[in-house]
């Protein structure tokens, strides 16, 4: 890691490396949804043994909200985004170095010798993708990192903070201490609803950190999960789900929150807490042929809104940005971008 620097944007999450396999047989074998993203139950944890026997897997750099590091990288300038997560002392997390440090991550690992790094089968069919994880080094993450003498900095230097709501099956209070202080000093905190379980599963831990929320990511499922957990009367209806999440207790009342609803190939909702319309923003649809796989796409998306966001941009400009970044994402093999860089 470059010391010294301090980066605008500080991401925090899971660090994982994807493996990723195209076959139905997986699918039925473990019990999988098509679409889902879930940890690993007890029965499910041979499946990362059976993939790397069986199955030639493709290994790429993931966590979601390290994808989305990445992504934000691309479109700013050198030096302005380092991620925070744990990892084991490990090949696979040299792997997630490697790939931070070629695209303009700064890893500010917490590192641990009591677990391997986390893990995420990637199984893939048609233009959808079923994510089984197992944290492993990752839900070892202690909040003493946060005031670390290395890392204290980086905290405290940053102006935008960017957390996977993954981290909150195990990172609550690391996630409340970030969005806490950037609430407190007037800095700016994102939040990705990351699957539909946590809205489902951890309502109790996103109900503590969403009042420091600024901007909000989901997709049309995690939406959708979140209004069901909360009794919304229409949970399918994204422009009002949106505009709830928007409306929501807000701690910093002098930052209008912004919810973003992506939705794959559909228009994109944005919601703001202090306007009662939403706007939606159309897709440009890829064709078959255009799309590799989906894996990794919402954070692209959220990764390229955050790194506009952080550059000035406007609202609309930043769902712009993120929609090509998704796009780019879709194209390519895993949670990676087009490189050399393209113009976005
Ligand atoms: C806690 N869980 C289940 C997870 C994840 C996760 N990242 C953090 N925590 N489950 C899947 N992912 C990542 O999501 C990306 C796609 O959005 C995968 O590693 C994949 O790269």
């Amino acid at each position: 890691m470059t010391t010294s620097a301090t980066y605008p944007l500080f991401c925090m999450g899971n660090p994982l490396l994807d493996m990723q396999v195209r076959s139905p047989e997986l699918l039925q074998k473990y019990n999988l949804k098509p679409n889902d993203a879930i940890l690993a139950s007890k029965d499910q944890m041979v499946i990362y043994d059976e993939i790397v026997r069986d199955h030639n897997p493709t290994y790429v750099a993931g966590g979601a909200a390290q994808n989305a590091a990445r992504a934000a990288a691309y479109v700013l300038p050198e030096n302005s985004v380092v991620y925070t997560g744990c990892v084991g002392k490990d090949v696979l997390a040299n792997t997630l170095r490697s790939a931070n440090q070629r695209e303009g991550v700064a890893s500010a690992y917490q590192v641990t010798t009591e677990e391997n790094t986390g893990a995420c089968a990637v199984i893939l069919t048609d233009h959808n993708r079923s994510l089984v994880t197992t944290l492993r080094a990752a839900e070892k993450f202690n909040k003493s990192h946060l005031s670390s003498p290395a890392i204290l900095p980086l905290v405290d230097g940053a102006k935008f903070y960017y957390v996977g709501g993954f981290f909150l099956t195990h990172g609550t209070e690391s996630a409340l201490e970030i969005a806490q202080k950037a609430s407190n000093s007037g800095k700016v905190f994102a939040l990705n609803l990351s699957a539909p379980f946590i809205p489902q599963f951890f309502k109790v831990q996103l109900e503590q950190v969403l009042p420091y929320v600024d901007i909000l990511f989901g997709n049309e499922s995690e939406a959708e999960s979140w209004a069901n957990a909360n009794g919304l009367s229409k949970p399918t209806d994204l422009p009002a789900v949106a505009l709830a999440l928007a409306k929501l207790p807000k701690s910093n009342a002098s930052r209008p929150r912004t919810v973003v609803i992506t939705s794959g190939s559909e228009a994109t909702v944005v919601a703001t807490s202090d306007s009662d319309d939403t706007k939606t923003y159309s897709v440009n649809k890829l064709s078959d042929e255009q799309i590799v796989d989906t894996n990794g796409a919402g954070d692209a998306f959220a990764g390229g809104f955050m790194g506009a966001y952080v550059s000035g941009k406007s609202v609309p400009e930043c769902v712009e940005v993120g929609h090509k970044l998704g796009a780019m994402c879709v194209g390519q093999i895993g949670p990676q971008l087009a490189w050399p860089k393209q113009q976005v």
